[in-house]
């Protein structure tokens, strides 16, 4: 359809932001629309409010954590280029992706070993490369329920540290993350189907 390749040309820096994402033309079209849906005063970018209305997003626990992914360093804002690097990382891994790539090539956004990544640094608050006990707790008191008490909620931060910790330094590293994840299907608890 020539018409809508010709509004595709519409977005900034399209074929860089495709090569990197991993999108398609015509679903990068449809983030775009999102994009400018969200994006309800026509700034030309979008606020910590604007991505509050992700459906999506409001009902996951680590919404917020995965909202402030979208503004690293500080920032208050995200540009289409921004939004949609963030979104690729939930992209589902399709059999196409597989095989093909060129080796010199950037990994994906949305390998196995970036889905791991991502999801380590919701719970790496300072950045410091180690899941620490504290920080462990936080992410857990997100995830359960109000139904669990203070108590068990320690206890099962206890259990967890000390399941995935193997050089018993109190924390959990990537390596210690990505391991213990190892066996649950990280692949398809990161795709996010984000235009539903
Ligand atoms: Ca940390
Ligand atoms: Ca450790």
């Amino acid at each position: 359809m020539g018409s809508r390749g010709s509004r595709a040309a519409v977005i900034p820096d399209v074929d860089s932001i495709r090569r990197e994402t991993g999108f398609s033309q015509a679903c990068l079209l449809r983030l775009y629309h999102r994009f400018r849906a969200l994006d309800r005063n026509k700034k030309g970018y979008l606020s910590r409010m604007d991505l509050q209305q992700i459906g999506a997003l409001a009902v996951n626990p680590l919404g917020d954590r995965i909202i402030d992914s979208f503004f690293p360093d500080g920032s208050l804002r995200v540009d289409f280029s921004g939004f949609v690097r963030v979104l690729a990382h939930f992209r589902p891994i399709e059999e196409e992706d597989t095989g093909m790539r060129d080796p010199k090539q950037p990994e994906p956004l949305n390998s196995r070993m970036n889905k791991l990544r991502f999801a380590f640094q919701l719970y790496d608050l300072d950045r410091d490369g180690k899941i620490s006990r504290q920080e462990m707790l936080q992410v857990l008191r997100l995830m359960v329920g109000v139904q669990v008490t203070e108590e068990q909620l320690e206890s099962i931060t206890d259990r967890t540290v000390q399941e995935a910790d193997e050089d018993g330094d109190g924390a959990v590293s990537f390596l210690e993350f990505a391991k213990s994840l190892e066996k649950m299907n990280i692949e398809q608890k990161m795709s996010i189907r984000i235009l539903k």
